[in-house]
């Protein structure tokens, strides 16, 4: 990924960021604060010098400043997909069922799933429509894909944190055939059915 800066960012379940931070002299809280639910933020302190510890339930005002979008990022030469038109479109609906004791990937929990079928070489797209209130970061396995829709190549990933009632298409390179999981990495989520297989066909 080129290197961007900004205040905060969110991060799924399942997703990894390399940050760095630069600090003056001092003694600094690092806060992550839940999404979507009203839980007590977690807190560190990053210390770089003597000075006053930040008192608990601190809220830095970069919480509130340039929050970090998939957009802002291109990947490096060497990560990028190369841009190519699809064969093929999957679409996955991400939906509560029964008020979140089920949670279903096109109606239906895994094992009453029909698997995703692709063929070997193929360039697939994967069309995830959130209709719900709740993060949805999903994984795929065995591959890593990139943000669709780009003026170029978009961010390389293999788990993209797909927003409320928000529609994110991401493209893969058919080229580890197998049967693959692919999944909500909120983890109770894949538990209660969020979960489905991307299958290659010969
Ligand atoms: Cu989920």
């Amino acid at each position: 990924m080129v290197p961007v800066e900004v205040d905060t960012l969110i991060i799924g379940m399942g997703e990894r960021y390399d940050v760095v931070i630069t600090t003056g002299d001092g003694a600094f809280p690092v806060v992550a604060v839940p999404e979507g639910k009203d839980a007590a933020p977690a807190q560190a302190v990053l210390r770089t010098a003597s000075g006053a510890t930040p008192a608990p339930g601190a809220r830095p005002g970069e919480l509130t400043g340039r929050l970090l979008r998939y957009t802002d990022l291109a990947p490096t030469e060497a990560a990028a997909l190369e841009v190519r038109e699809p064969d093929r479109e999957l679409e996955l609906a991400l939906q509560m069922v029964d008020g979140g004791r089920q949670w279903v990937l096109n109606g239906v929990p895994f094992g009453e799933h029909t698997p995703l079928e692709i063929r070997p070489e193929e360039r697939v797209r994967l069309v995830m429509r959130n209709e719900s209130m709740m993060f949805h970061p999903m994984h795929l396995h065995g591959h890593t894909f990139a943000l669709a829709g780009q003026a170029g190549p978009g961010i390389r990933k293999d788990t993209i944190n797909v927003l409320p009632m928000e529609t994110l298409a991401v493209d893969f390179q058919a080229d580890n055939p197998g049967q693959w999981l692919v999944h909500c990495h909120n983890i109770y989520h894949g538990e209660l059915g969020m979960m489905t297989v991307v299958s290659y066909r010969a």
